[in-house]
């Protein structure tokens, strides 16, 4: 996979040089711990050091991107001088102090590349897609057969890790995020951090989790009941969530702001007195990051595109009782398509 020229076209600079791992993993598709990737106009080259060097002349021999042994960020710095260039286009959020203190030695004249880098990943090729889709898949395979192995008694902690070796074995490289698993009350903290708490009967259960495969993250999140609940709300309000959920996934259009979709399941919530326990924002854009653009909360000015890939996760939360939260990973194409296969409807196992 070669980005570069996507993210080069929309930069006004004679050049762009990008260090961050993320960054570096979109633009080139090769994954490594230390690395630049420099592009102007003629060429693309990725400098790294002679850990990675072989694995990257074999991953990039058939694309634009050339291979260059750098053993600092000196080094590369000289290359780019010896080309007279100019303006140099970087992440300026992602510079450091001392990295920064280094291109003002050279004479760089410097732009942001970060608003570029930005637009660029949040509108997926197909080739994009159909690894989230890879990466969904193997979430929901995992989720699907740790259903059956739960049981009484089991920690948040050990089925956490469970979840995540499953997600392994059917092939992903890493998980998305930490995997978080809540039992019971825990589960009215939206991002609780999984600890010892058993698992017993009537519990309800709340799973976030999601993994990497080609570098690109899936995210998905299931709530359930492990027996019948003893608190009668809590099938009233799944439903309502559920609803929520399903409003705003066939009521999301191309051209809206994610402002304008993140209100069609906060209003459905408002009907029924339930947005006010909705406390956090309806999707995120998911890529080779978990949180990338667009946003899809009140203040998201951010425009929906063609493929662009995010969460649709209405949730509410009940401190010291219960909370729901239901989470597909959706692109966007006319209107909204799930990768998720699993049944949405309330579980109880
Ligand atoms: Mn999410």
């Amino acid at each position: 996979m070669d980005n570069t020229k996507k993210v080069f076209r929309e930069i006004k600079a004679d050049a762009m040089l990008t260090a961050s791992p993320d960054l570096r993993r979109y633009l080139t598709g090769f994954a490594s711990s230390f690395g630049y990737v420099y592009t102007d106009a003629q060429e693309s080259v990725f400098f790294t050091d002679p850990r990675y060097a072989e694995g990257a002349r074999a991953a990039l021999k058939n694309s634009f991107i050339a291979v260059e042994v750098a053993k600092s960020e000196e080094t590369v710095l000289d290359y780019i001088k010896s080309k007279r260039i100019r303006t140099l286009a970087v992440p300026l959020e992602r510079v450091t102090l001392p990295v920064m203190e280094v291109l003002k030695k050279k004479k760089f004249k410097l732009a942001d590349s970060a608003p570029a880098l930005k637009k660029a990943m949040c509108v997926k090729s197909e080739e994009e897609i159909a690894l989230i889709a890879k990466a969904s898949d193997i979430a929901e395979k995992a989720y699907t057969e740790l259903l059956g192995w739960l049981k009484e008694g089991v920690s948040e902690n050990e089925t956490a890790g469970y979840l995540e070796y499953l997600m392994r074995r059917y092939g992903a490289e890493d998980r998305s995020f930490e995997t978080i698993a809540a039992f019971g009350k825990n589960t009215s903290v939206p991002h609780h951090a999984s600890d010892d708490t058993k698992l017993a009967k009537g519990m309800p259960v709340l799973l976030d989790f999601g993994c990497k495969a080609g570098g690109y993250c899936s995210d998905i999140t299931r709530t359930f009941l492990f027996g019948k609940s003893a608190d009668e709300e809590f099938a009233d309000v799944y439903g309502k969530v559920l609803e929520a959920h399903l409003s705003a996934a066939e009521k999301i259009r191309e051209g809206m702001t994610g402002a304008e979709a993140d209100a069609l399941a906060r209003d459905r919530l408002k009907s029924c007195g339930l947005d006010k326990f909705f406390t956090h924002s309806l999707g995120h854009g998911i890529g080779v990051n978990i949180h990338e653009d667009p946003r899809l909360s009140p203040s998201g000015t951010d425009k929906l595109e063609k493929n662009m890939v995010f969460s649709v996760e209405p949730g509410v939360y009940f401190e010291g009782k219960f909370g729901i939260r239901i989470e597909d990973s959706v692109v966007l194409d006319g209107g909204v398509r799930s990768f998720m296969k699993t049944d949405k409807r309330l579980l109880v196992l």
